[in-house]
């Protein structure tokens, strides 16, 4: 009996620091990873990297949105929007006769993993709006949106339709881009200059299988995923298409692309103007800058287009360039970053 007291008092002070350091751990992750949603592991949380930046970039979207205005919606040969005159674009601008028709994919009513209820038609609830719902970011980093008889309404203004097109979530959608680039060099390694006398920038672009359009290898942000996780997925996915490949070569892909994604920062975080945008439901990015210097590291990654990619290939970056949505403005900034040529 005598030596039981200094026993269970051990295993006391053995479960306190067990408890303590456990609380540590956490708080450290957690500061590490900023203030994004944490801690939900689909099988892509090992794949987490720190960036070099995780604070908000100054650029934000200049409006009004165009793209988001096209006359017939993406993926439909009838879908029209009400035309929408640039000055009647912000709410705030009184515009009675206006009346957009409603649109939403049967694919998006169908209920799949990505989408939300059908809350029109009394399938569901949405109350948690402008702030985190369960494992879905319903918050915009435009701001506090207005909710109007139920429904979110879009932060830059008047679209032409209502309800969600293809788009899952109503409010904002969330994404994540990475823009890869690399110094044009001509085949005897000289870095190619532009007409301004400044260094020519390419990036790592992928042709869209849904429009042929060229874009930043961007996706949509999983629920409960962890942005930075979701730009090294989709660049792997869209543009090194580590599905195609085995176990052993993806887990060196992975480790190759963490230590140069570990550099990335962040130029862009809001509102994309994206086509798919509807009154209800719009397209909102994080995009990080990874720029390789002397060219060794994106070097060695073999480019190859993955599943929603018809085609990937290093594009020259300047003021002519064509791009899907808004990421030629993302593209921009990335120049002015690195004072590239433009
Ligand atoms: C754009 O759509 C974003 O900038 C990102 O590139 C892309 C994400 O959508 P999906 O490619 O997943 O359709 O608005």
């Amino acid at each position: 009996m005598t030596n039981c007291l200094p026993c269970s008092q051990g295993v006391l002070w053995l479960s306190v620091s067990i408890v303590v350091l456990s609380v540590f751990a956490l708080v450290v992750d957690v500061y590490l990873n900023g203030n994004h949603m944490t801690g939900f592991s689909n099988g892509v949380r090992r794949l987490s990297f720190k960036i070099g930046q995780t604070k908000p970039s100054k650029m934000k979207f200049g409006g009004p949105h165009c793209k988001a205005r096209c006359e017939v919606y993406p993926r439909t040969k009838d879908v029209k929007r009400f035309k929408v005159p640039d000055d009647k674009v912000p709410w705030k601008v009184p515009f009675p006769e206006y009346s957009p028709p409603s649109f939403t994919t049967e694919t998006v009513l169908s209920g799949p993993y990505y989408a939300d209820p059908d809350i029109c038609s009394g399938k569901g609830e949405i109350t948690k709006w402008n702030e985190i719902d369960g494992r879905v970011s319903r918050v915009s980093f435009e701001g506090k949106y207005e909710v109007v008889e139920g429904l979110p309404l879009n932060p830059v203004g008047r679209t032409g339709l209502k309800h969600r097109g293809c788009l899952g979530r109503w409010g904002p959608n969330h994404a994540a881009d990475p823009i890869v680039t690399r110094w044009k060099r001509t085949d005897d390694d000289q870095i190619v200059k532009g007409e301004d006398g400044k260094p020519i920038m390419q990036f790592v672009s992928v042709q869209r299988r849904d429009n042929g359009e060229w874009a930043i290898p961007g996706g949509k942000v999983d629920a409960g995923e962890v942005v930075t996780d979701t730009v090294l997925r989709e660049f792997g996915e869209e543009a090194l298409s580590t599905k195609e490949i085995s176990q052993e070569e993806k887990y060196k892909a992975v480790e190759s692309m963490k230590q140069f994604f570990t550099k990335g920062i962040e130029v862009y975080e809001g509102y994309v103007d994206d086509p798919r945008n509807t009154d209800n439901a719009w397209m909102e990015t994080t995009a990080y800058h990874f720029h390789d210097h002397d060219g060794t590291k994106v070097g060695q990654f073999n480019l190859h287009a993955g599943d929603d990619a018809m085609a990937v290939q290093w594009m020259d970056c300047n003021s002519a360039i064509n791009l899907y949505a808004s990421h030629k403005s993302f593209l921009q900034e990335a120049a002015k970053r690195i004072d590239a040529s433009w």
